[in-house]
C-alpha cells in the first residue's frame, strides 16, 4: 500500500515524466536553458524500455552505432559498442554511463508514477501528483513516457487461476531465472518472442510456443565490432547521423529509388538475396521504393521471404504454420532473428498454431485450447504494448475546463506534429501518436524531438510568452495529413500495434506519421521559420 502522506515538493518550470532516452536528454537540455526542473520515474532506475525489456536475447534491431546519442562529440568518442547490435545489458549500461557522466540522476524520483496532470487555466500552470504521494506544479510538462512502454497482457478467461509463475517480457525477474528443467509456454511471436524464444529454446526443459499469426523475420547478422571497424565507426559518425537523418525511418538503411517491377526477376532476386544477406533492416527498409505501397511488388518481396523461412525449418507442418500469408510483407514491424526459425528444429520446442486451435482459457495448471490441456511450470506473456498513447491512457491528463487527454482520444489520437495536442497548453510529448518517432530508429527521432521542444521554451521564455497551444486548424491538417499519408501505403492492411488493433476496444487507426524523417523535419521546421504560427502564444 502506498502512504496517503501529500509531499509538496514546490514549483518547477518543467516536470518531465520518464527517465529513458528522451527523459534523460531532455534533462540535459533543459539544464542548458537554465530551467528548473523534477523528473518522476516509475522504475527504480533509468533506462525506460532498456531497464524493463531485460528478458534473455533481448537486443537492439537497429545497427549499435547509429543508436547512441549524436549530441556529444565527447561521448561518441569515449563510447565503444562491443557489437553491430548490442544486448540490452550494454545499452542499459550505456544509459547509465550518459547519466552518470552528464550527471542526470540528481534531478529524477525514482519509484514514483505519475497518475494525474491537471492544468489550471488561471495560473496557467500543471498540478501533477504521483502514486508515491508527491505533489509538484509546473509551467511545462513533457511526456517521455516512451513508445512502447504499456505492456499488454490479453485478459483470458480464467488467467487469475493459473497456479504456476507467469509474467510479461517486460517484467521479466531481475533475478536469474532457470528454465533448464521447466516446462514453459510462450504467448505471441512478435519481434520480442523472437528473440527471447532463440535463447531460451538453448536451455529449456520444454517450450510450448502459443502462435496467433506468422511472422516475416529476416536474419539480424549480428556479431563482434572489431578493433578495425570500431575505428571506422568513430571517424563516421557525422556521416552516419546525416545518412540517418535522410533516410525514410532514421535508420542507415533507405529505400532504393526502383520499383520492384524495374528489373528483371532474375536481378531482382540477386538483389533480393544481397539485401537479405545484409545486416538488419536492409531487406525492408532498404528495398525497392514500391514494396510498401504495392501489392504486386510486396508479394515479390514476400514470396522471397517464405522461401527463406521454408528452407531453415526441418518438418514442412511445422514451416507452413510459421510462414505468413496473411498480411504483406513488411506491414507489421519485422523481427530480426539469430536462429529463431532454427529452434522449432529442436525436439524440446512445440508450435501451437491459435488459428486453427485458440485459447479457450487458462486453467490452474496451464492452457485449454480448443482441442488439448497443457500444463506449464511458466507462462510468458509476450503479447506486446498497448503502443503510442498507451503510457499517456495511464495518466489521467486534463487539460482546459477538465478536458480529459482520454477522452478527446478515444476515437484516435489528434496532434499537431505529434508533438503537442489542442486544449492541453504548455504540453509536450517525445514521442506522440502522429509523430516520426513511432515509426523510427527511435532516438534519432526523439533526440530531434526534444531539441525541437526545448528550442520552442526557449523562444517562448525569450519572447515573454508564457502560453502556447496549437490551433484547432492546425491539429486538423496535420492529423488529416497523417491519415492520409497511412492510407496510401500497406501497413493499414495489418493488424499489429502500428494500427492500435492489437488491443481490444482501441480505435484502429495508424498511429505513426509514414512521410518519413526529412518531410517530418521540415514540417517542424516551416513552423520554427514562421514564428511558431501554428500556435496561439500568449
Ligand atoms: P508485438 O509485435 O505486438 O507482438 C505481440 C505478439 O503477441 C503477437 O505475436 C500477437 O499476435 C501476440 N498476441 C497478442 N495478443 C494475443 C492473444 N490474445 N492471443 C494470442 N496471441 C496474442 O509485440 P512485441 O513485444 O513482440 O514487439 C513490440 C515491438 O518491440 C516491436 O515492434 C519492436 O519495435 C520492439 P498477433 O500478431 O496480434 O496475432
Amino acid at each position: 500500500m502506498k502512504s496517503a502522506r501529500i509531499e509538496e515538493i514546490g514549483n518547477f518550470d518543467v516536470v518531465i515524466i520518464g527517465a529513458g532516452i528522451a527523459g534523460l536528454y531532455l534533462i540535459h537540455r533543459f539544464r542548458e536553458l537554465g530551467c528548473t526542473l523534477k523528473v518522476f520515474e516509475t522504475g527504480n532506475d533509468l533506462g525506460g524500455t532498456w531497464f524493463w525489456n531485460r528478458y534473455p536475447g533481448a537486443r537492439f534491431d537497429s545497427e549499435s552505432y547509429s543508436y547512441g546519442y549524436s549530441w556529444s562529440k565527447e561521448l561518441l568518442d569515449e563510447w565503444e559498442w562491443s557489437e553491430h547490435f548490442a544486448a540490452q545489458p550494454e545499452t542499459l549500461k550505456y544509459l547509465n554511463f550518459v547519466a552518470d557522466k552528464f550527471d542526470l540522476r540528481k534531478d529524477i524520483i525514482f519509484n514514483s508514477r505519475v497518475m494525474s496532470c491537471v492544468y489550471d487555466v488561471q495560473a496557467n500552470i500543471w498540478h501533477v501528483r504521483t502514486n508515491d504521494g508527491r505533489k509538484v506544479s509546473a509551467r511545462f510538462v513533457i511526456y517521455a513516457t516512451g513508445v512502447l512502454s504499456e505492456p499488454y497482457t490479453p485478459d483470458f478467461s480464467g488467467r487469475e487461476s493459473y497456479r504456476g509463475l507467469s509474467w510479461h517480457t517486460s517484467d521479466w525477474p531481475a533475478y536469474p531465472v532457470d528454465l533448464s528443467k521447466k516446462n514453459v509456454a510462450v504467448i505471441g511471436t512478435g519481434a520480442t518472442a523472437v528473440q527471447m524464444i532463440t535463447e531460451i529454446s538453448k536451455n529449456v526443459g520444454q517450450l510450448t510456443v502459443f502462435q496467433r499469426t506468422a511472422n516475416y523475420c529476416k536474419p539480424l547478422r549480428n556479431g563482434p565490432i572489431s578493433p578495425n571497424e570500431q575505428s571506422v565507426i568513430k571517424s563516421k559518425y557525422e556521416e552516419v547521423f546525416e545518412k540517418c537523418k535522410n533516410s525514410a525511418g532514421g535508420f542507415i538503411h533507405d529505400f532504393d529509388e526502383r520499383s520492384a517491377f524495374d528489373v528483371s526477376d532474375e536481378k531482382r532476386s540477386q538483389f533480393y538475396e544481397k539485401k537479405w544477406k545484409e545486416k538488419g533492416f536492409g531487406f525492408w527498409l532498404g528495398n525497392f521504393s514500391d514494396i510498401m505501397t504495392d501489392e504486386k511488388a510486396n508479394e515479390t518481396a514476400a514470396e522471397f521471404a517464405r522461401d527463406k523461412i521454408r528452407a531453415q525449418v526441418n518438418d514442412p507442418l511445422i514451416a507452413d504454420i510459421l510462414t505468413p500469408t496473411d498480411h504483406p510483407f513488411g506491414s507489421k514491424r519485422v523481427p530480426l532473428e539469430s536462429g529463431y526459425y532454427r529452434s522449432y528444429n529442436r525436439d524440446n520446442v512445440k508450435l501451437v498454431n491459435l488459428k486453427k486451435t485458440p485459447i479457450e482459457y487458462f486453467t490452474k495448471e496451464g492452457i485449454r485450447t480448443s482441442t488439448d490441456d497443457y500444463e506449464f511450470d511458466v507462462i510468458i506473456f509476450a503479447t506486446g504494448f498497448d503502443a503510442v498513447t498507451g503510457a499517456l491512457d495511464k495518466i489521467d491528463i486534463r487539460g482546459t475546463d477538465g478536458l480529459s487527454l482520454r477522452n478527446k482520444w478515444k476515437d484516435g489520437p489528434r496532434t499537431f506534429l505529434g508533438l503537442t495536442t489542442v486544449g492541453f497548453p504548455n504540453m509536450f510529448i517525445s514521442g506522440g501518436p502522429h509523430n516520426a518517432a513511432s515509426f523510427c530508429n527511435v532516438p534519432r527521432c526523439l533526440e530531434y524531438n526534444v531539441e525541437w521542444i526545448t528550442d520552442c521554451i526557449k523562444y517562448l521564455r525569450k519572447n515573454g510568452y508564457s502560453k502556447l497551444q496549437a490551433t484547432p486548424e492546425a491539429e486538423s491538417a496535420w492529423t488529416e495529413h497523417v491519415l492520409e499519408g497511412a492510407e496510401s501505403t500497406l501497413f493499414t492492411n495489418a493488424n499489429s500495434w502500428f494500427m492500435g488493433s492489437n488491443i481490444p476496444g482501441k480505435k484502429r487507426q495508424f498511429l505513426n506519421y509514414i512521410g518519413g524523417i526529412p518531410a517530418f523535419q521540415a514540417h517542424c521546421e516551416k513552423v520554427v521559420s514562421e514564428k511558431y504560427v501554428a500556435f496561439d502564444l500568449e
